[in-house]
Parts: C-alpha cells; sequence; structure tokens
C-alpha cells in the first residue's frame, strides 16, 4: 500500500467502516472469561436529524467502548431508538403522514449519521420502542406489575383542550393556553392508569447512598423530587370545637408564630364552604384555571380568600386564627391544610403583606427578638426560639422534638413522614404508544389482556385529521370479545407514558428473545449497565423511573440487581455563539435605525454559514443587514446557531469532529464549538498522520530513554484518564507525546513511540488509526485489524522519572529550585544545594545555623 502524504479522511472514513461492518467488528462477545464492559449512551429520539449534541454523547460512550474492547473486556455497546411521542403524532396532524412512516424514516437517516462517526456498536442489537416485538414485551411487564399490585387506577386531574377536544401534556399548556388551539385548559377528572412508584420512595432514596459513581447533582435532584419531609400532622379544631381539618407541617417549632390557617382550593371544606358561597365557588375556580403547578408555588402570585370562619391555636385555645383558601397550598401534598408562619415561611410573608396579616417573630438568631416581624424576607436560618412560651430559648430541632411530644401527649396530633414523590400517571390519550393492555367489559370490569393474545399492536389505519385520540375513535380497533365471558368489550385506548418505553430498554438490549422481555441468565452477565451517559436533563425522571422499574422487577423475582446504572456521566451541552442581523431599512416604518426600540422588532437569527465577513465588518449574507455577535448558548434551532454534522463529517470527516469533541473542555462542561476547534483537530489528525509515517528507524539511534519515559507514561495516563472519562486531558497528553515524539533524534525509540501513539488514538480516531494500522508491515501488527488489537503494556520500570526537581528555601522563603537524581541521600542533595550559585551569593561565605533535607521535596536553610 503505498502511502498518501495526506489523510484523505473521507475515503477512509468509508473504507473502514465498511470492513468493521464486513468482520463484524464490535459484535458483542461473551467469551465468558473476560471481564465484562456494558458501556450505554442514552437512546435518542428520532427527531429526523442528529445534533452535535448526539455527536458528542455518541464520541465519549464510543472511546470508552473501544478502550474496553482493547483492554481486554467483552463490551456491550449497543444502539437504539426512543421512538414513540407525540413529535411523530404532531407530524400526522401536521403533514398528514403516518406516525410509524415519520418514525422509521428518521431513524433510517439518523442510523445513516451515526455510522457515518464510525461507532463500534452492535447494530445486531438495534431495537425500536415502536416495534411491536418491543412494545409488546413491554406490555407483557406491565401485566406482571399489575398482577404484583404495582399498578392501579384511579381518578386524577388532567388538562384539558375543551375546544380540542383532548388530554394536553403539562408541556402543551402555555400560558394556561392549549398550544394548538389556544383555549383556556380545563382540569378535568380522568380515571387514568398510574404505576405505585411511592411504595418504593424510601428505597429509591436510600439506594441513592449505594450509587458512588453518580455525579452528586443528580443524586440530589433525585433526593429532592423524593422529597422526604418529617414534620408534625395536627387537627385544628373550629372555633367553638367543631371538629375542623388536618394539617402538616414540617416546622412544629414555628407555631406560636401562627397567623392564619390555609386550605386548598380542592379541600373537601373548600368545596362545602363554596356551596353556600359564589364568591368562594368563583375564586376556587380561578385557582383551577390558573392551575398552578407545584414548580411555580414559590414564584406564583399569591392568591386568598377569607372564608371568615377560624380555628383554635392547637396550643391555646382561646386564640383563633382565620381559615383561607389559598393558590399556593396544593391538595395532593400532606393534608391540603396548612397554617401559615409568614416570619419564617417565605410564601406565607407574601401572602401576609398582601392581605395584611400578621407577622411574628419565632426564631431569633441575634439581638433581634421582638416579637414584630419586619422585613420582605422570610428567616428560614438556624436560631432559638423567642415569644413561644414554654418553647423559649430551645433550638428549632429541641423545639421541634417538644412541639410533637406535647402533640401526641395531648392526642391532637403526630409525628409522620410525608413524600413529595406521587404515583406516576402512565396514561396517555395518544396513538403513537404502547396500547395498555387491558379490556373494559360491562360484565366483568377491567380485565387484563392474556399473555398469549399479545402483543396488542396499534391498528396501522388510523385517523389524525381531527385532534383527540385517534385509538378511541378508531371504528373496530377497539371492539373485541371480553377474554373472560366473551362477551362484547371495548379495549382500553389509553397508551403508556414514553418514559415506559425508556425505563427498561437496556434490559433488552443485552438480551432479546422473541417468546420473553429477556432471559434472565443474560440479564445477570451484563447488568448492571457499568457506565451510563447522557444528558443532565433526563437527571430526575427518566433516571428515577429505570431505577424504580429496575427494583419492582427485582421484587418480582425476574431480575436479581436493584440498581441499573452502576456509573452515571452527565455531559456538557454543545453551544455556539449567536448571530443577529439588524435589518437596516432604508424608508417605511423601521427606517429611523438610530431607534433601538425599532431595531430590537427587525432584528433576526442567522445561521452561522450565513454570516459573511466583509472589510466593514459581519453581514448576513446575500444582505446589507450589519451583525452583532450575541450570547454563546446550547445549539438550538430557534436561534440558528446549530452546526449540521453531516456538514462537519464531508468537510473534515469522522476523526477530526471526534477529537474535537473530546478535545477542549473537560466532558461535563459546555463544548463551545468553533471554527478555529475544528481546524485545529483537522491539522493534527494531519499532523499525526505524518508522524505515523515514521514508524521505521531510519536513524542511527537506538534507545532514547527520555522519550521511552514519555511513551509510557503517556501509555499509562491516558488510559487512566479514558477509563475516567477524563476525555480532554487524554486529549492533551497525546498532544504532548506528539510534540516529543517530533522533537526526538531518530531512533529505535522514537519508531516505536509513533507505531504505539497509533493505538493510543484509535479510541478516539478510529479511521486514522485502521489506516495508520494498515500502512505498518505486517510484522510490526498484532492484528489484521487495530479495532482488534490490545492496548499497549506500559512498563512500569520506566513510569517512575528518574529526576525530582525540588526547592531550596532560605529562612522558609523559596530562593531557587534545582534538578537532581531521585532518590539522592540528604548528604549529597545539602551539597548539592549549597553549590547552587544563587545560594552562594545569598550566604555571603556565612556557614548556614542549620540545613533541613527533606528527600526528593526540598532543602531548607535556616541562615
Ligand atoms: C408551617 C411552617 C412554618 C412551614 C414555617 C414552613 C415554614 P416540605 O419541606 O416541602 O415538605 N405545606 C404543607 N402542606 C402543603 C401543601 N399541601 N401545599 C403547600 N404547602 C404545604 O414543606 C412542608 C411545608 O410546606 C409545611 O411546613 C407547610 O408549611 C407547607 F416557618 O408549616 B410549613
Ligand atoms: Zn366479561
Amino acid at each position: 500500500m503505498t502511502r498518501e502524504t495526506r489523510f484523505g479522511a473521507l475515503a477512509a472514513d468509508a473504507r473502514w467502516q465498511k470492513a468493521w461492518e464486513a468482520a463484524n467488528s464490535f459484535a458483542t462477545t461473551d467469551s465468558g472469561d473476560k471481564p465484562k464492559a456494558y458501556i450505554l449512551e442514552m437512546f435518542p429520539y428520532p427527531s429526523g436529524r442528529i445534533h452535535m449534541g448526539h455527536v458528542r454523547n455518541y464520541a465519549m460512550g464510543d472511546v470508552l467502548a473501544r478502550f474496553k474492547r482493547m483492554t481486554g473486556h467483552d463490551v456491550l455497546h449497543p444502539m437504539g431508538w426512543d421512538a414513540f411521542g407525540m413529535p411523530a403524532e404532531n407530524a400526522a396532524m401536521e403533514k398528514g403522514v403516518h406516525p410509524g412512516g415519520w418514525t422509521r424514516d428518521n431513524i433510517a437517516s439518523m442510523r445513516a449519521q451515526l455510522k457515518r462517526l464510525g461507532l463500534a456498536i452492535d447494530w445486531s442489537r438495534e431495537l425500536a420502542t415502536c416495534e411491536p416485538d418491543y412494545y409488546g414485551q413491554e406490555q407483557s411487564l406491565f401485566l406482571d406489575l399489575f398482577a404484583h399490585g404495582l399498578v392501579t387506577r384511579k381518578e386524577s386531574y388532567v388538562n384539558w383542550d375543551p375546544v380540542d377536544m383532548t388530554v394536553l401534556a403539562n408541556e402543551q399548556v402555555i400560558d394556561g393556553r392549549g398550544w394548538r388551539s389556544g383555549a383556556l385548559v380545563e382540569k378535568k377528572k380522568l380515571s387514568q392508569w398510574f404505576l405505585k412508584i411511592t411504595d418504593f420512595a424510601d428505597e429509591l432514596l436510600e439506594g441513592l447512598g449505594s450509587l458512588e459513581s453518580w455525579p452528586d447533582k443528580v443524586r440530589l435532584m433525585q433526593e429532592n423530587w423524593i422529597g422526604k419531609s418529617q414534620g408534625l400532622e395536627f387537627s385544628f379544631k373550629l372555633a367553638g370545637g367543631a371538629p375542623g381539618f388536618d394539617v402538616f407541617t414540617t416546622r412544629p417549632d414555628t407555631l406560636y408564630g401562627a397567623s392564619f390557617a390555609a386550605i386548598s382550593p380542592d379541600h373537601p371544606l373548600a368545596e362545602r364552604l363554596a356551596k353556600d358561597s359564589p364568591e368562594l365557588a368563583a375564586f376556587i375556580e380561578e385557582c383551577r384555571r390558573r392551575g398552578t403547578a407545584a414548580e411555580q408555588l414559590d414564584t406564583a402570585e399569591k392568591m386568598g380568600f377569607d372564608t371568615g370562619i377560624s380555628v383554635e391555636h392547637p396550643l391555646d385555645p382561646d386564640w383563633h386564627l382565620p381559615v383561607w383558601v389559598v393558590n399556593y397550598v396544593l391538595m395532593d401534598y400532606g393534608t391540603g391544610a396548612i397554617f401559615g408562619c409568614p416570619a419564617h415561611d417565605q410564601r406565607d410573608l407574601d401572602f401576609a403583606h398582601k392581605y395584611e396579616l400578621p407577622v411574628y417573630r419565632v426564631i431569633a438568631d441575634g439581638d433581634e427578638v421582638a416579637q414584630h416581624f419586619t422585613g420582605d424576607e422570610a428567616y428560614t436560618g438556624p436560631g432559638r426560639l423567642v415569644n413561644s412560651h414554654f418553647l423559649d430559648g430551645m433550638t428549632i430541632d429541641e423545639a421541634k422534638a417538644a412541639v410533637i411530644a406535647r402533640a401526641e401527649h395531648a392526642g391532637w396530633g403526630k409525628g409522620t413522614t410525608v413524600w413529595r414523590l406521587r404515583d406516576w400517571g402512565v396514561s396517555r390519550q395518544r396513538y403513537w404508544g404502547t396500547p395498555i393492555p387491558f379490556i373494559h367489559c360491562a360484565a366483568c370490569g377491567m380485565v387484563p389482556v392474556p399473555k398469549s393474545q399479545l402483543p396488542v399492536v396499534l391498528p396501522e389505519d388510523a385517523d389524525f385529521s381531527v385532534p383527540g385520540n385517534p385509538l378511541d375513535r378508531h371504528p373496530t380497533w377497539k371492539h373485541v370479545a371480553c377474554p373472560t365471558c366473551g362477551g362484547e368489550a371495548v379495549r382500553e385506548t389509553d397508551t403508556l407514558d414514553t418514559f415506559v418505553d425508556s425505563s427498561w430498554y437496556f434490559l433488552r438490549f443485552a438480551s432479546a428473545p422473541s417468546d420473553k422481555p429477556f432471559d434472565p441468565d443474560v440479564i445477570r452477565r451484563w447488568l448492571p449497565v457499568d457506565q451510563y451517559i447522557g444528558g443532565i436533563e433526563h437527571a430526575i425522571l427518566h433516571l428515577l423511573y429505570a431505577r424504580f422499574w429496575t427494583r419492582a422487577l427485582n421484587k418480582l423475582g425476574m431480575i436479581d440487581i436493584k440498581e441499573p446504572f452502576s456509573s452515571l456521566f452527565t455531559q456538557g451541552m454543545v453551544t455556539h455563539e449567536t448571530y443577529q442581523a439588524w435589518k437596516v431599512a432604508s424608508d417605511g416604518p423601521f427606517a429611523d435605525d438610530s431607534d433601538p426600540t425599532m431595531k430590537t422588532e427587525q432584528a433576526y437569527w442567522v445561521a452561522p454559514e450565513d454570516v459573511e465577513q466583509r472589510p466593514e465588518g459581519l453581514f448576513a449574507r446575500g444582505t446589507n443587514d450589519p451583525i452583532t455577535i450575541g450570547r454563546v448558548t446550547k445549539m438550538s434551532k430557534s436561534k440558528k446557531n446549530v452546526v449540521d454534522p453531516d456538514a462537519i463529517l464531508d468537510q473534515y470527516g469522522a476523526d477530526a469532529a471526534r477529537w474535537f469533541m473530546l478535545s477542549d473542555s473537560p466532558p461535563e462542561r459546555d463544548l463551545p464549538w468553533s471554527e478555529a476547534g475544528i481546524e485545529g483537530a483537522w491539522r493534527f489528525v494531519q499532523r499525526l498522520w505524518r508522524l505515523f509515517g515514521d514508524t521505521e528507524n531510519t536513524g542511527e539511534g537506538g534507545e532514547d530513554l527520555g522519550l521511552a519515559r514519555k511513551l509510557h507514561q503517556a501509555i499509562a495516563g491516558v488510559a487512566a484518564d479514558i477509563e475516567s472519562l477524563g476525555f480532554n486531558k487524554a486529549v492533551a497528553k497525546i498532544h504532548a507525546l506528539a510534540n516529543e515524539i517530533e522533537k526526538a533524534k531518530p531512533s529505535a525509540t522514537r519508531a516505536e513511540a509513533c507505531r504505539t501513539l497509533i493505538l493510543l488514538v484509535a479510541p478516539m480516531m478510529p479511521h486514522l488509526a485502521e489506516e495508520a494500522w494498515a500502512a505498518l508491515p505486517a510484522s510490526q501488527r498484532t492484528t489484521p485489524m487495530i479495532a482488534d488489537a490490545a492496548w499497549p503494556a506500559a512498563d512500569p520500570a520506566l513510569l517512575v522519572d528518574d529526576e525530582v526537581t525540588i526547592a531550596i528555601q532560605m529562612a522558609g522563603k523559596l530562593r531557587d529550585t534545582m534538578t537532581i537524581a531521585k532518590g539522592l541521600d540528604k548528604d549529597a542533595t545539602e551539597a548539592a544545594a549549597l553549590a547552587r550559585p544563587r545560594i552562594v551569593e545569598l550566604l555571603a561565605g556565612a556557614e548556614p545555623k542549620k540545613v533541613i533535607v527533606v528527600p526528593d521535596r526540598l532543602v531548607n536553610i535556616v541562615p
């Protein structure tokens, strides 16, 4: 093979991708005696095109997977498609295409794009959640969960679009209106399917402790989401002694700071009172319409309605608190009722200010102890109790315990735990999802579809021309015979939340028999996933649901593991500058371009490739509209600051793109895409290619010990960096080694270093590495393809430096440094230090009083 002077990336990419496919290079092996490595990147949604975020994510996983193969592991590195979901159904409504066709076309084009990256994936394991062989097994698992009491049906509120006559997901409600119809969204009660994740709340919380290789922030987010709160539940009596209602508080210590009681608009008492009060009924209606979501409670405008009734303070029956109905108390948390303590709770303070309720201080951290609390910021820090009778002087924790003890003793309350975590509503009134395998029979009730009748397959001929659930209005699909009595019955027409699909796909990748969801023996071999890599946007729901499914299947005795992902890595985003052009109008309503507000109205986003450099500055291509460079933000279509991976692959090839993705930023941080960055990567690819031409010893030199040391340190260092996902550090070490090799004189060591460098870059730049490997004489190759080669062994003897640089201090001040042989003894080190010209000069002939030597570290001279 004659060697080209330049590396032809495009031809090499295609050649090696074909060769790997022909050789089935990345088929999962299961030799039995090697350790296993299951490397998984979160599978993509087939939206149509891959974006740079995917490239970064999959490049990282690929480097690790290839490295694991090189270091003697059986590797499972699969890819699939999270293929159900609303975008396909929206496309069907908007463009008249079938969701299935749309999705499968997208999968085909994205698969081709991913293949161009040269990923070491076992494509024989590819799966798409929208295919019956996948979702049929999911239906089977759903029935298993049902049989074990982990599936329930209950009434719950949904967002109802009265114009489109359809249920909306939260993200389809924009400012209280349906995203398509613009109609005000109503809350409507519907019977829905739930998975009982709350049965596992404790375990899911406890289990976080064992996930040491997960980012702390993800564990914290999960912890907050599960939200275990300990506190006091107690009953308020209505003034006069009639039974009132229960409240839950995490701050029983602040009870003497109460100034009102509040109930949720959905509280039964509120509903009862509303029967006689049209004003209250209207207020409740208004609250429901605004539908405050839990996340917005802190910031949403506080709204209240004074019911006119009051309750007795539990520690002082003569003290009466007014009862308000307020929008920031949720019915489905705690008891749906609270006492308000404005001085020490921000929401209560905002509320008290708005409705002029008193604000009593009961916690003090310093000298300010007055009962009257001023200011706009509630005090939520530590301190001691004041203005609180028998609690005065106690710490917060002591006071909490004291109030709980008194409540339990007197019988008006008890210490409890409440959870923020709710059961997981999995019903979606949509077509493009897994049909929930149940049948409604008038005689038998809700009947599970017998497993022998699975999969319940989606009908192909659905009608998407009108809003609502196409399954529900399909003329024939839902009509079936009851499996129990044979009478006329109807199928459930709800489909499963797509988060269910992604809650167990990692099991199916390991084992995909046609007659069951997975084979437990194979799962035992491959699971848990050793390294899971994906975006931080999945820190809560996806990961929590996958953890829940794993624990649920464990409880059912189907798998042994309790946690699906041993190690989790969340990569940063790919960002890019934004470009805004300003329309310069010479006439018309926008002629006055000195007025910046006019300019704003005429600004538009420009894609990077449409930014034109002219002598006078930057302009939008084909116009005279000047461009200003905006903030660096996540690549997004709306801001047009995207770079198309295909265009980059066409221009630079896969290896330069992969290399740049791994280079500049630590992988957990954002990576700013830049032209200069990809250009630099491209130049480095060419530099390596030239170096890889020097694998024969042309000079007379034999060993070069200095270079050998650097080489072996790089072998060990790059390995450690890849192992810990420090890709940018590995890149830096490879750069440094390349520099050293370029500087070194020809020698046997240098030739060997060039050959070894090919192996070191192989996980990151596999096409370049194969091409260089193929150009080696066969005698120098251990395997025909580098895809099957082993990672080079680092010689431990060469890993230690034989020289150290140590500090010389005088009277504790750094005066000089010197490089000496490692392990030099005290006397020799002292002598060397005292002979340094700078030290001789500083001592000016005087004998030092004392010399302290720490071998290999420092010399301290006391003059
Ligand atoms: C009195 C109090 C005084 C409170 C104080 C806080 C600070 P977490 O930590 O999230 O569990 N609360 C209770 N039920 C509620 C509901 N259904 N909707 C909205 N808020 C509710 O929060 C518990 C605290 O949130 C409870 O403690 C209660 O307010 C409020 F200085 O009770 B607290
Ligand atoms: Zn029946």
